[in-house]
């Protein structure tokens, strides 16, 4: 059987994401195995993530422009050397932001390509990444940010008003910290989700409870983030956890969001703030558990609207200042220019890492291989719209990044089909890696 990539068959085609929107999935065979790698897709989206074309046209591109350069190059699929080589064509020519082809066109297919070029050798994703990125290898403890209670246009439904209906910040995630095993880790955050379930159930009542787009509860009604949060906290105890020591909370308010250019303020509730006064915000969020728990954040993603450089530095020092990390999404876009612009400024000290922003796996890398460079925590990350396909999870194991961030941990007892399982399958993925690894090792 040829590793050559001129004998490559690439099937592409279109299947739902978890919001029931077309992406796209390929398979491809070789070695006497088929892999297939799908794309997800964001909602709040940063300005100047890779483009994204409709899902049609992309399962056109790839057939009739990307796999034809795939052919022609004819890499061997059984050297790195051959596999960077194809993959830097494919991102030459994909243009600046993927714009001739789409990162929903290249990305499965750069996937799929490293999956092939990990089962030549017989090894699995993040084995052969690990294998063949000494740079980024390594075997650190990954912790899961897992997204239970969500806000923002995550959570809002049609006809919904934030801040009336639902509260504005879009996510807030917990992280267990004091897990042995990914297993258990996974299993505290189930027990939180469950308490947290109750004690919402109790106070505004079951039928106005609703899972968000990524799993996550999401009431009517809770429209306060200072009262959320409360909540949060309260249910970590609930569930048995000592905030702050056994679980901390992690926010992702996704503040380009809720932010007006045109009159330069954000949307808090009835409240439209200022920069200045958002920040001020924000850190009284921070700190009004700070006497009870005083390391109860590990992170807050995206302080301000993606565009105010000048501001995130400044709030991102007072941020750090309370040993809370600071993580880049729109800021950052998973583009080496934006986080260029970050490390010079000395502002965020935390990248959140979208295949997709990028474009291609190969670029993924490179920009994660900067931010390390320069001492920055790898949080590897889903996208709200979600496919079954688990390929951050071998990235957050592969690179033993500081978190992997992939929405709610979804309890079989409340999603009892696996088809629904778009964030448990990359729990399940990690628990599986790490076990297997435990009886080899
Ligand atoms: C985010 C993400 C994922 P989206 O803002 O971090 O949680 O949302 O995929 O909609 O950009
Ligand atoms: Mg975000």
């Amino acid at each position: 059987m040829t590793s050559r990539s001129a004998s490559l068959e690439i099937e592409a085609r279109t299947i739902k994401d978890s919001r029931g929107d077309a992406t796209v999935e390929v398979e491809v065979e070789i070695a006497g195995r088929t892999l297939s790698a799908s794309v997800p897709a964001g909602k709040t989206k940063g300005g100047d993530e890779a483009v994204t074309v409709p899902a049609a046209k992309a399962v056109e591109t790839i057939h009739d422009v990307i796999l034809p350069i795939v052919r022609q190059l004819d890499v061997d699929l059984a050297t790195h050397a051959g596999l960077i080589e194809l993959e830097r064509t494919l991102v030459e020519r994909a243009g600046v932001r993927c714009e001739s082809f789409g990162a929903n066109a290249l990305l499965p297919v750069s996937i799929a390509l490293w999956r092939c070029a990990a089962a030549v050798h017989g090894l699995q994703l993040y084995e052969y990444i690990r294998a063949q990125e000494p740079e980024l290898a390594s075997t650190g403890r990954v912790r899961l940010f897992s997204n239970v209670l969500n806000g923002g246009y995550h959570a809002l439904q049609t006809g919904e008003q934030l801040g009336v209906d639902r509260f504005d910040l879009q996510e807030m995630q917990i992280v267990p910290q004091s897990a042995p095993s990914y297993r258990e880790a996974l299993a505290m955050a189930e027990r939180v989700d469950t308490a947290l379930a109750e004690l919402l159930a109790t106070r505004f009542g079951a039928d106005r409870m609703r899972r968000a787009d990524e799993a996550g509860l999401s009431v009517k009604g809770l429209a306060d983030n200072g009262e959320a949060l409360d909540l949060l906290v309260e249910a970590i105890s609930l569930a048995g956890f000592t905030p702050g020591v056994d679980i901390k909370i992690t926010i992702d308010p996704a503040s380009s969001h809720l932010y007006d250019a045109a009159t330069e303020r954000y949307r808090i509730g009835a409240q439209r703030l200022s920069p200045g006064q958002y920040g001020e915000y924000l850190l009284a969020l921070l700190d009004r558990h700070a006497a009870r728990f005083p390391n109860l954040f590990e992170s807050v993603e995206d302080p301000l609207q993606e565009n105010d450089w000048s501001g995130l530095e400044a709030l991102s020092s007072e941020i750090k200042k309370r040993g809370v990390i600071v993580v880049g999404d729109d800021f950052y876009v998973t583009q080496r220019d934006r986080l260029e612009k970050g490390i010079a400024a000395g502002s965020a000290n935390g990248l959140l890492v979208k295949p997709n922003q990028n474009g291609s796996l190969y670029g993924t890398l490179e920009v994660m291989k900067l931010a390390r460079r320069h001492g920055i925590a790898l949080v590897i990350s889903h996208r709200s719209g979600e496919t079954l396909d688990s390929t951050i999870a071998d990235l957050a194991i592969a690179v033993g990044a500081h978190g992997i961030k992939t929405g709610a941990p979804q309890p079989e007892r409340v999603f009892p089909g696996r088809h629904t399982w778009f964030r448990r399958t990359k729990y399940l993925r990690m628990i599986a890696i790490d076990e297997s690894e435990r009886e080899g090792g």
